[in-house]
Protein backbone atom coordinates (compact mmCIF):
# COMPACT_ATOMS: atom_id res chain seq x y z
CA UNK A 1 0.00 0.00 0.00
CA UNK A 2 1.26 3.60 -0.90
CA UNK A 3 1.81 6.29 1.64
CA UNK A 4 -1.40 7.73 0.47
CA UNK A 5 -3.69 5.01 0.78
CA UNK A 6 -2.24 3.55 4.32
CA UNK A 7 -2.89 7.22 4.71
CA UNK A 8 -6.45 6.55 3.80
CA UNK A 9 -6.99 4.09 5.73
CA UNK A 10 -5.73 5.49 9.16
CA UNK A 11 -7.70 8.98 8.54
CA UNK A 12 -10.94 6.61 8.03
CA UNK A 13 -10.36 5.12 11.45
CA UNK A 14 -9.77 7.11 13.37
CA UNK A 15 -12.66 9.85 11.84
CA UNK A 16 -15.27 7.54 14.35
CA UNK A 17 -13.08 8.53 17.47
CA UNK A 18 -13.07 12.28 16.72
CA UNK A 19 -17.12 12.49 15.95
CA UNK A 20 -18.05 10.17 18.80
CA UNK A 21 -16.12 12.52 21.51
CA UNK A 22 -17.57 15.36 19.86
CA UNK A 23 -20.94 14.44 19.75
CA UNK A 24 -21.61 12.42 22.29
CA UNK A 25 -18.80 13.47 24.93
CA UNK A 26 -18.74 17.33 23.70
CA UNK A 27 -19.55 19.06 27.08
CA UNK A 28 -17.50 16.47 29.36
CA UNK A 29 -14.65 18.71 31.16
CA UNK A 30 -11.04 18.60 30.47
CA UNK A 31 -9.75 20.74 33.40
CA UNK A 32 -9.79 24.06 35.19
CA UNK A 33 -8.10 26.86 33.74
CA UNK A 34 -6.48 29.32 36.41
CA UNK A 35 -5.85 33.27 35.98
CA UNK A 36 -2.05 32.08 36.14
CA UNK A 37 -2.51 30.01 32.84
CA UNK A 38 -4.64 32.49 31.22
CA UNK A 39 -1.99 35.52 32.06
CA UNK A 40 1.20 33.12 31.42
CA UNK A 41 0.86 32.03 27.79
CA UNK A 42 -2.08 29.65 28.08
CA UNK A 43 1.08 27.37 30.11
CA UNK A 44 -0.77 23.89 30.67
CA UNK A 45 -4.07 24.74 29.37
CA UNK A 46 -4.90 21.49 27.29
CA UNK A 47 -6.63 22.92 24.25
CA UNK A 48 -4.44 20.79 21.54
CA UNK A 49 -4.99 17.10 20.06
CA UNK A 50 -2.40 15.57 18.36
CA UNK A 51 -1.49 11.65 18.17
CA UNK A 52 1.73 12.29 16.01
CA UNK A 53 4.03 12.79 19.52
CA UNK A 54 3.35 13.27 23.39
CA UNK A 55 6.05 15.23 25.52
CA UNK A 56 5.52 13.99 29.33
CA UNK A 57 7.20 16.10 31.69
CA UNK A 58 9.25 13.77 33.19
CA UNK A 59 9.59 11.15 30.49
CA UNK A 60 9.94 13.61 27.27
CA UNK A 61 9.10 13.15 24.06
CA UNK A 62 7.31 10.00 22.58
CA UNK A 63 6.82 9.86 18.37
CA UNK A 64 3.61 7.88 18.08
CA UNK A 65 3.90 6.14 21.46
CA UNK A 66 7.99 5.18 20.88
CA UNK A 67 10.75 6.78 22.91
CA UNK A 68 13.63 8.08 21.30
CA UNK A 69 15.44 4.94 21.56
CA UNK A 70 12.79 2.99 20.29
CA UNK A 71 11.78 5.08 17.58
CA UNK A 72 15.56 5.09 16.07
CA UNK A 73 15.78 1.37 16.08
CA UNK A 74 12.38 0.21 14.59
CA UNK A 75 12.98 2.28 11.48
CA UNK A 76 14.99 0.93 8.19
CA UNK A 77 18.77 1.99 8.47
CA UNK A 78 20.12 3.66 5.09
CA UNK A 79 22.71 0.58 4.44
CA UNK A 80 25.93 1.61 6.29
CA UNK A 81 24.94 4.35 8.33
CA UNK A 82 23.85 4.25 12.13
CA UNK A 83 20.81 6.27 11.54
CA UNK A 84 17.39 5.68 10.09
CA UNK A 85 15.94 7.31 6.66
CA UNK A 86 14.30 10.83 7.30
CA UNK A 87 11.53 9.39 4.69
CA UNK A 88 11.01 6.09 6.73
CA UNK A 89 10.31 8.33 9.80
CA UNK A 90 8.29 10.74 8.14
CA UNK A 91 5.74 7.50 7.30
CA UNK A 92 5.92 6.73 10.80
CA UNK A 93 4.96 9.77 12.40
CA UNK A 94 2.09 10.21 9.10
CA UNK A 95 0.57 6.78 9.95
CA UNK A 96 1.39 5.67 12.63
CA UNK A 97 3.16 2.93 11.33
CA UNK A 98 6.27 1.40 11.32
CA UNK A 99 6.97 1.37 7.17
CA UNK A 100 9.14 -1.71 5.81
CA UNK A 101 12.17 -1.21 4.06
CA UNK A 102 10.61 -1.09 0.60
CA UNK A 103 7.75 1.24 1.69
CA UNK A 104 10.24 3.42 3.06
CA UNK A 105 12.03 3.47 -0.60
CA UNK A 106 9.29 4.19 -1.54
CA UNK A 107 8.85 7.43 0.32
CA UNK A 108 12.59 7.68 -0.74
CA UNK A 109 11.60 7.70 -4.28
CA UNK A 110 9.06 10.47 -4.58
CA UNK A 111 10.95 12.90 -2.33
CA UNK A 112 13.88 12.83 -4.86
CA UNK A 113 11.78 13.41 -7.88
CA UNK A 114 10.32 16.76 -5.90
CA UNK A 115 13.35 18.48 -4.15
CA UNK A 116 14.58 20.64 -7.09
CA UNK A 117 14.39 24.11 -5.72
CA UNK A 118 12.72 26.47 -8.27
CA UNK A 119 14.45 29.25 -10.05
CA UNK A 120 12.51 31.92 -9.07
CA UNK A 121 13.07 30.74 -5.11
CA UNK A 122 17.05 31.12 -5.83
CA UNK A 123 16.01 34.42 -7.46
CA UNK A 124 14.54 36.18 -4.93
CA UNK A 125 16.78 34.64 -2.16
CA UNK A 126 19.91 36.24 -4.40
CA UNK A 127 17.57 39.77 -4.07
CA UNK A 128 17.88 39.55 -0.82
CA UNK A 129 20.60 41.74 0.99
CA UNK A 130 23.26 39.86 1.83
CA UNK A 131 23.42 40.26 5.94
CA UNK A 132 19.68 38.79 6.14
CA UNK A 133 19.53 35.99 8.47
CA UNK A 134 19.26 32.45 7.31
CA UNK A 135 15.72 31.67 8.76
CA UNK A 136 14.07 34.87 7.25
CA UNK A 137 15.66 33.45 3.93
CA UNK A 138 14.03 29.59 4.84
CA UNK A 139 11.00 31.57 5.69
CA UNK A 140 11.03 33.57 2.33
CA UNK A 141 11.57 30.89 0.54
CA UNK A 142 9.17 28.47 1.45
CA UNK A 143 6.18 31.45 1.05
CA UNK A 144 7.57 32.29 -1.72
CA UNK A 145 6.70 28.65 -3.71
CA UNK A 146 2.98 29.31 -1.56
CA UNK A 147 1.72 29.93 -5.80
CA UNK A 148 2.36 26.38 -6.22
CA UNK A 149 -0.27 25.11 -3.81
CA UNK A 150 -2.64 22.71 -4.80
CA UNK A 151 -4.61 22.63 -1.75
CA UNK A 152 -5.70 26.59 -2.60
CA UNK A 153 -6.35 25.12 -6.52
CA UNK A 154 -8.83 22.15 -5.57
CA UNK A 155 -10.15 25.04 -3.04
CA UNK A 156 -10.66 27.41 -5.45
CA UNK A 157 -12.38 24.43 -7.75
CA UNK A 158 -14.34 23.89 -5.03
CA UNK A 159 -13.69 20.55 -2.89
CA UNK A 160 -15.72 18.64 0.15
CA UNK A 161 -14.10 18.97 3.47
CA UNK A 162 -13.79 15.43 3.46
CA UNK A 163 -11.19 15.92 1.04
CA UNK A 164 -9.35 18.76 2.44
CA UNK A 165 -6.03 16.36 3.60
CA UNK A 166 -5.50 14.91 0.16
CA UNK A 167 -4.17 18.25 -1.74
CA UNK A 168 -2.72 19.21 1.86
CA UNK A 169 -0.82 15.58 1.79
CA UNK A 170 0.27 16.50 -2.02
CA UNK A 171 1.58 19.68 -0.90
CA UNK A 172 3.38 18.34 2.16
CA UNK A 173 5.01 15.75 -0.20
CA UNK A 174 5.87 18.76 -2.71
CA UNK A 175 7.16 21.40 0.29
CA UNK A 176 9.33 18.97 2.56
CA UNK A 177 11.76 17.17 0.06
CA UNK A 178 12.60 20.83 -1.03
CA UNK A 179 13.60 22.23 2.38
CA UNK A 180 16.94 20.53 2.65
CA UNK A 181 17.68 22.04 -1.09
CA UNK A 182 16.58 25.02 0.11
CA UNK A 183 18.68 25.05 3.16
CA UNK A 184 21.46 24.38 1.55
CA UNK A 185 21.26 26.73 -1.20
CA UNK A 186 20.88 29.74 1.39
CA UNK A 187 24.32 27.75 3.45
CA UNK A 188 26.60 28.04 0.19
CA UNK A 189 25.30 31.27 -0.69
CA UNK A 190 25.94 33.04 2.23
CA UNK A 191 28.64 31.14 3.81
CA UNK A 192 30.54 29.04 0.95
CA UNK A 193 31.53 31.87 -1.78
CA UNK A 194 28.51 31.20 -4.10
CA UNK A 195 29.19 27.63 -4.95
CA UNK A 196 26.35 25.45 -5.05
CA UNK A 197 26.40 21.56 -5.14
CA UNK A 198 24.29 19.87 -7.51
CA UNK A 199 21.81 17.56 -5.75
CA UNK A 200 23.30 13.08 -5.74
CA UNK A 201 20.38 10.90 -7.45
CA UNK A 202 21.63 8.21 -5.34
CA UNK A 203 21.09 10.14 -1.74
CA UNK A 204 17.93 10.16 0.43
CA UNK A 205 16.76 13.20 2.20
CA UNK A 206 19.95 13.04 5.03
CA UNK A 207 22.82 11.72 2.82
CA UNK A 208 21.62 14.45 0.31
CA UNK A 209 21.56 16.89 2.54
CA UNK A 210 25.21 16.74 3.94
CA UNK A 211 26.20 16.29 0.07
CA UNK A 212 24.93 19.36 -0.88
CA UNK A 213 26.02 21.24 2.12
CA UNK A 214 29.41 20.06 1.45
CA UNK A 215 30.34 17.88 4.39
CA UNK A 216 31.48 14.56 4.37
CA UNK A 217 30.50 11.33 6.38
CA UNK A 218 29.48 10.55 9.20
CA UNK A 219 27.84 14.37 8.63
CA UNK A 220 24.78 12.54 7.04
CA UNK A 221 24.08 10.64 9.91
CA UNK A 222 24.29 14.15 11.62
CA UNK A 223 21.55 15.53 9.50
CA UNK A 224 19.08 12.02 9.96
CA UNK A 225 19.32 12.27 13.56
CA UNK A 226 19.42 15.60 14.19
CA UNK A 227 16.25 16.33 11.56
CA UNK A 228 14.28 13.06 13.56
CA UNK A 229 15.35 14.81 17.26
CA UNK A 230 13.57 18.28 16.30
CA UNK A 231 10.77 16.95 14.07
CA UNK A 232 7.87 17.14 17.08
CA UNK A 233 7.39 18.28 20.51
CA UNK A 234 3.87 17.43 20.59
CA UNK A 235 1.11 20.53 19.29
CA UNK A 236 1.68 23.16 21.64
CA UNK A 237 5.44 25.04 20.80
CA UNK A 238 5.34 28.07 19.41
CA UNK A 239 6.48 26.48 15.98
CA UNK A 240 3.82 24.13 16.28
CA UNK A 241 1.24 25.91 17.11
CA UNK A 242 1.91 28.39 14.86
CA UNK A 243 2.06 26.44 12.27
CA UNK A 244 -1.19 24.40 13.03
CA UNK A 245 -3.32 27.96 14.08
CA UNK A 246 -2.29 29.63 10.39
CA UNK A 247 -3.72 26.61 8.98
CA UNK A 248 -6.66 26.04 10.97
CA UNK A 249 -7.62 29.40 8.29
CA UNK A 250 -7.23 26.96 5.79
CA UNK A 251 -4.25 28.40 4.85
CA UNK A 252 -2.05 25.95 2.78
CA UNK A 253 0.96 24.71 3.94
CA UNK A 254 3.77 27.14 2.45
CA UNK A 255 1.76 30.10 4.34
CA UNK A 256 1.52 27.66 7.16
CA UNK A 257 5.00 26.35 7.71
CA UNK A 258 6.41 29.63 6.54
CA UNK A 259 4.68 31.37 9.85
CA UNK A 260 5.69 28.24 12.23
CA UNK A 261 9.47 29.11 11.33
CA UNK A 262 9.41 32.98 12.39
CA UNK A 263 8.21 31.37 15.54
CA UNK A 264 11.16 29.54 15.50
CA UNK A 265 13.88 31.77 14.63
CA UNK A 266 12.75 33.64 18.08
CA UNK A 267 15.59 33.25 21.07
CA UNK A 268 13.42 31.54 23.77
CA UNK A 269 12.31 28.51 20.82
CA UNK A 270 14.48 27.67 17.84
CA UNK A 271 16.95 30.34 18.11
CA UNK A 272 18.40 28.99 22.00
CA UNK A 273 21.20 26.63 20.03
CA UNK A 274 22.70 29.52 18.28
CA UNK A 275 22.46 31.45 21.43
CA UNK A 276 24.17 28.57 22.89
CA UNK A 277 27.14 27.94 20.90
CA UNK A 278 27.42 32.38 21.02
CA UNK A 279 27.39 31.83 24.90
CA UNK A 280 30.33 28.86 24.78
CA UNK A 281 32.00 31.23 22.43
CA UNK A 282 32.18 34.27 24.68
CA UNK A 283 33.02 32.21 27.58
CA UNK A 284 35.99 31.06 25.81
CA UNK A 285 37.25 34.51 25.17
CA UNK A 286 36.90 35.44 28.52
CA UNK A 287 38.89 32.57 29.22
CA UNK A 288 41.61 33.81 27.40
CA UNK A 289 43.34 30.50 26.98
CA UNK A 290 42.96 29.20 30.38
CA UNK A 291 41.72 25.98 31.09
CA UNK A 292 37.97 25.68 31.77
CA UNK A 293 36.57 24.48 35.60
CA UNK A 294 33.83 24.00 36.98
CA UNK A 295 34.19 27.39 39.03
CA UNK A 296 35.30 29.46 35.95
CA UNK A 297 31.67 28.14 34.87
CA UNK A 298 29.87 28.79 37.89
CA UNK A 299 31.01 32.47 37.46
CA UNK A 300 29.95 32.74 34.05
CA UNK A 301 26.74 31.45 34.47
CA UNK A 302 25.76 33.85 37.51
CA UNK A 303 27.38 36.74 35.53
CA UNK A 304 24.94 35.69 32.84
CA UNK A 305 21.93 35.63 34.69
CA UNK A 306 22.86 38.88 37.03
CA UNK A 307 23.33 40.69 33.97
CA UNK A 308 19.40 39.55 33.31
CA UNK A 309 19.58 37.44 30.68
CA UNK A 310 18.51 33.95 30.66
CA UNK A 311 21.15 30.61 30.18
CA UNK A 312 20.37 29.39 27.30
CA UNK A 313 19.62 25.87 26.19
CA UNK A 314 18.11 25.53 29.96
CA UNK A 315 14.74 25.24 30.78
CA UNK A 316 11.45 24.60 29.46
CA UNK A 317 7.75 25.18 29.27
CA UNK A 318 6.78 21.28 29.74
CA UNK A 319 9.78 19.46 30.62
CA UNK A 320 10.97 18.96 33.92
CA UNK A 321 14.06 16.57 33.41
CA UNK A 322 16.74 16.32 31.05
CA UNK A 323 15.49 16.60 27.52
CA UNK A 324 15.76 13.24 25.73
CA UNK A 325 16.38 14.99 22.69
CA UNK A 326 19.53 16.36 24.66
CA UNK A 327 20.46 12.95 26.20
CA UNK A 328 20.31 11.48 22.70
CA UNK A 329 23.13 13.93 21.13
CA UNK A 330 24.89 13.70 24.41
CA UNK A 331 25.29 9.87 23.24
CA UNK A 332 26.07 10.92 19.56
CA UNK A 333 28.75 13.20 21.07
CA UNK A 334 30.51 10.09 23.49
CA UNK A 335 30.67 7.85 20.69
CA UNK A 336 31.98 10.45 18.08
CA UNK A 337 33.85 13.20 20.03
CA UNK A 338 34.20 12.44 23.63
CA UNK A 339 37.47 14.41 23.58
CA UNK A 340 36.29 17.44 21.93
CA UNK A 341 37.16 20.71 24.23
CA UNK A 342 34.20 22.29 23.42
CA UNK A 343 31.91 18.83 24.01
CA UNK A 344 33.77 19.12 27.49
CA UNK A 345 32.67 22.40 28.21
CA UNK A 346 29.24 21.53 27.39
CA UNK A 347 29.13 18.98 30.18
CA UNK A 348 30.95 21.11 32.48
CA UNK A 349 28.35 23.60 32.17
CA UNK A 350 25.37 20.37 32.64
CA UNK A 351 26.89 19.41 36.01
CA UNK A 352 27.28 22.89 37.14
CA UNK A 353 23.74 24.85 35.45
CA UNK A 354 20.97 23.31 36.69
CA UNK A 355 22.92 23.72 40.61
CA UNK A 356 23.00 27.31 39.25
CA UNK A 357 19.54 27.85 38.14
CA UNK A 358 18.10 26.23 41.53
CA UNK A 359 20.21 28.65 43.60
CA UNK A 360 18.81 31.48 41.83
CA UNK A 361 15.53 30.03 42.00
CA UNK A 362 13.22 31.12 39.41
CA UNK A 363 12.81 28.63 36.50
CA UNK A 364 10.44 25.70 37.14
CA UNK A 365 13.04 23.50 35.01
CA UNK A 366 16.54 23.95 35.86
CA UNK A 367 17.43 20.91 33.19
CA UNK A 368 19.09 21.13 29.79
CA UNK A 369 16.83 21.25 26.44
CA UNK A 370 17.55 20.25 23.28
CA UNK A 371 19.68 23.31 22.08
CA UNK A 372 22.32 22.91 24.67
CA UNK A 373 23.80 19.66 22.97
CA UNK A 374 22.95 20.34 19.22
CA UNK A 375 25.37 23.22 18.27
CA UNK A 376 28.73 21.57 19.60
CA UNK A 377 28.01 18.40 17.13
CA UNK A 378 27.88 21.08 13.81
CA UNK A 379 30.83 22.96 15.47
CA UNK A 380 32.62 19.18 15.35
CA UNK A 381 31.77 18.35 11.62
CA UNK A 382 32.69 22.15 10.40
CA UNK A 383 29.25 24.16 10.33
CA UNK A 384 30.58 26.85 12.53
CA UNK A 385 28.57 29.34 11.10
CA UNK A 386 25.32 29.46 14.15
CA UNK A 387 23.08 32.02 12.86
CA UNK A 388 22.86 28.98 10.49
CA UNK A 389 21.16 26.70 13.00
CA UNK A 390 17.82 26.99 13.32
CA UNK A 391 17.08 26.44 9.56
CA UNK A 392 18.45 22.66 10.63
CA UNK A 393 15.88 22.84 13.22
CA UNK A 394 13.67 23.97 10.84
CA UNK A 395 13.96 21.33 8.57
CA UNK A 396 13.64 19.03 11.23
CA UNK A 397 10.33 20.76 12.76
CA UNK A 398 9.04 20.43 9.31
CA UNK A 399 8.23 16.72 9.19
CA UNK A 400 6.12 16.82 12.89
CA UNK A 401 4.04 19.91 11.66
CA UNK A 402 3.14 19.09 8.36
CA UNK A 403 2.03 15.53 8.94
CA UNK A 404 -0.16 17.84 11.97
CA UNK A 405 -1.63 19.69 9.38
CA UNK A 406 -2.66 16.92 6.87
CA UNK A 407 -4.04 15.26 10.12
CA UNK A 408 -6.03 18.71 10.60
CA UNK A 409 -7.38 18.75 8.07
CA UNK A 410 -8.48 15.00 7.99
CA UNK A 411 -9.93 15.06 11.40
CA UNK A 412 -11.88 18.63 10.12
CA UNK A 413 -10.47 20.24 12.98
CA UNK A 414 -11.77 24.00 12.83
CA UNK A 415 -10.45 27.32 12.69
CA UNK A 416 -9.05 28.27 16.15
CA UNK A 417 -10.61 30.77 17.94
CA UNK A 418 -9.61 31.01 22.55
CA UNK A 419 -11.50 33.67 23.88
CA UNK A 420 -9.94 36.75 25.54
CA UNK A 421 -10.80 38.63 28.88
CA UNK A 422 -9.59 41.99 29.66
CA UNK A 423 -7.50 42.62 33.10
CA UNK A 424 -10.64 44.24 34.65
CA UNK A 425 -12.97 41.11 34.10
CA UNK A 426 -10.06 39.16 35.47
CA UNK A 427 -10.29 41.09 38.58
CA UNK A 428 -13.43 40.82 38.71
CA UNK A 429 -13.18 36.96 39.03
CA UNK A 430 -10.39 37.32 41.27
CA UNK A 431 -12.86 38.86 43.86
CA UNK A 432 -10.76 41.81 43.49
CA UNK A 433 -12.59 45.24 44.35
CA UNK A 434 -11.72 48.07 42.36
N1 LIG B 1 17.82 30.96 32.53
C1 LIG B 1 17.38 31.94 33.36
N2 LIG B 1 16.11 32.10 33.74
C2 LIG B 1 15.23 31.20 33.27
C3 LIG B 1 15.61 30.13 32.44
C4 LIG B 1 16.95 30.04 32.05
N3 LIG B 1 17.39 29.10 31.23
N4 LIG B 1 14.50 29.41 32.13
C5 LIG B 1 13.48 30.02 32.76
N5 LIG B 1 13.92 31.10 33.44
C6 LIG B 1 13.11 32.08 34.17
C7 LIG B 1 12.08 32.66 33.24
O1 LIG B 1 12.64 33.70 32.43
C8 LIG B 1 11.02 33.14 34.19
O2 LIG B 1 11.48 34.35 34.76
P1 LIG B 1 10.45 35.55 35.12
O3 LIG B 1 9.59 34.98 36.20
O4 LIG B 1 11.35 36.64 35.55
O5 LIG B 1 9.71 35.83 33.87
C9 LIG B 1 11.07 32.07 35.28
O6 LIG B 1 12.34 31.43 35.16
C10 LIG B 1 9.99 31.01 35.15
O7 LIG B 1 10.04 30.46 33.83
P2 LIG B 1 9.59 28.95 33.57
O8 LIG B 1 8.16 28.84 33.91
O9 LIG B 1 10.53 28.01 34.22
O10 LIG B 1 9.85 28.82 31.99
P3 LIG B 1 8.89 29.27 30.82
O11 LIG B 1 7.94 28.16 30.56
O12 LIG B 1 8.31 30.61 31.05
O13 LIG B 1 9.91 29.41 29.62
C11 LIG B 1 11.75 28.78 28.27
C12 LIG B 1 10.50 28.29 29.01
C13 LIG B 1 12.32 27.60 27.47
C14 LIG B 1 11.36 29.90 27.32
C15 LIG B 1 12.78 29.26 29.33
O14 LIG B 1 13.17 28.18 30.14
C16 LIG B 1 14.01 29.91 28.69
O15 LIG B 1 13.98 31.10 28.41
N6 LIG B 1 15.13 29.11 28.47
C17 LIG B 1 16.30 29.62 27.81
C18 LIG B 1 16.07 29.68 26.30
C19 LIG B 1 16.00 28.30 25.71
O16 LIG B 1 16.82 27.44 25.95
N7 LIG B 1 15.01 28.08 24.84
C20 LIG B 1 14.86 26.83 24.09
C21 LIG B 1 13.73 25.96 24.60
C22 LIG B 1 13.58 24.71 23.76
C23 LIG B 1 13.12 25.08 22.39
O17 LIG B 1 12.01 25.53 22.22
N8 LIG B 1 13.94 24.95 21.40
Amino acid sequence: MSLKETLLRKIEEHRPRTTRLLKEYGSTKVQETTIEQVIGGARGIRSLVTDISYLDPFEGIRFRGKTIPETFECLPKVPGCDYPYVEGFFWFLMTGDVPTLEETLEVVEEFKKRRALPQYVVDILRAMPTDTHPMTMFSAGILAMQRESLFVKRYNEGMKKTEYWEPMLEDVLNLLPKLPTLAAYIYRMKYKADIHIPADPNLDFGGNFAHQMGFAKPYDDVARMYFILHSDHESGNVSAHTTHLVASALSDAYYSLSAGMNGLAGPLHGLANQEVLSWMMKFQEKLGGQEPTQELVKQALWDTLNAGQVIPGYGHAVLRKTDPRYMAQREFCLNNLPDYPLFKVINMVFEVAPGVLTEHGKTKNPWPNVDAQSGVIQWYYGLTEWDFYTVLFGIGRAIGVLSNITWDRALAYPIERPKSLTTAMLEEVAGIKS
